[in-house]
């Protein structure tokens, strides 16, 4: 039963904590990584609706992740209208075509070359969501009175994170897609002034067969030191 108390003048709640044995904390920590090692970035989507409870659900999921000062500085905008989609296709491609042209450095288009990507978005009409995340740098009141964020890099990032994992644990898979200049989207879903666009993540079934970038994620070994 939940005990609530105050602490320094502030509500608190008891903390409802999951107790398992060591062998089931072992068992449960390997399951959820072999399965997490299962999300992979697709391209390629299935038109198939999906209920959009589904997507409440995913967004609310992704809405529990730990934030600055708990100020939850993230809008997740979500997109199913064809013609909108269209709009931020055509104004993701103009930005992607100039960047591949001419932005990007020859390094960088030379390790994309392995995932095959290029300036031309079709899963951005294809997909039925398209999930754009904003981060708000502050507040806003209706009054204009603006109230700032911290760590809003940092907390945007940990809700996006959760974000693809409550996608994938739906047998949905996602894209992390990162135009850049991405202000177009401010202006496309005429985002108020203390929002910038974060992500835009079309979402969706996989179309019924797909290929991925044989690729492999680095090891414990390479990504992890103990210092014991
Ligand atoms: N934003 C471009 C290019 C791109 C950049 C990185 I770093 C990637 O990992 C993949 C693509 C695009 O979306 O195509």
């Amino acid at each position: 039963m939940t005990k609530k108390t105050t602490i320094g003048g502030f509500p608190f709640v008891s903390y409802e904590k999951e107790t398992y044995e060591e062998n089931e904390v072992i068992d449960r920590s390997k399951q959820f990584y072999l399965w997490l090692d299962k999300r992979r970035t697709v391209r390629d989507f299935s038109d198939k609706p999906i209920p959009k409870s589904v997507i409440e659900n995913i967004i609310m999921s992704a809405s529990t992740a730990p934030s600055g000062a708990h100020k939850q500085p993230w809008t997740f905008c979500v997109v199913s209208n064809p013609e909108l989609k269209k709009q931020i296709r055509i104004a993701a491609e103009k930005e992607e075509k100039e960047s591949y042209d001419n932005r990007m450095s020859e390094e960088w288009l030379q390790v994309l070359r392995p995932l095959q990507t290029d300036w031309q978005k079709p899963f951005l009409e294809v997909a039925p969501y398209l999930i754009v995340v904003f981060k708000k740098a502050y507040d806003l009141e209706e009054d204009g009175t603006k109230h700032t964020n911290y760590y809003v890099n940092e907390s945007v990032g940990l809700a996006s994170g959760f974000l693809l994992a409550a996608i994938h644990d739906a047998g949905l898979v996602a894209l992390t897609h990162t135009p850049s200049p991405m202000n177009f989207l401010t202006n496309l879903l005429d985002r108020p002034a203390n929002e910038r666009a974060f992500l835009l993540v079309p979402m969706g079934y996989p179309c019924s067969e797909t290929f991925v970038p044989d690729i492999h994620r680095k090891k414990l070994e390479e990504v992890c030191e103990f210092y014991e």
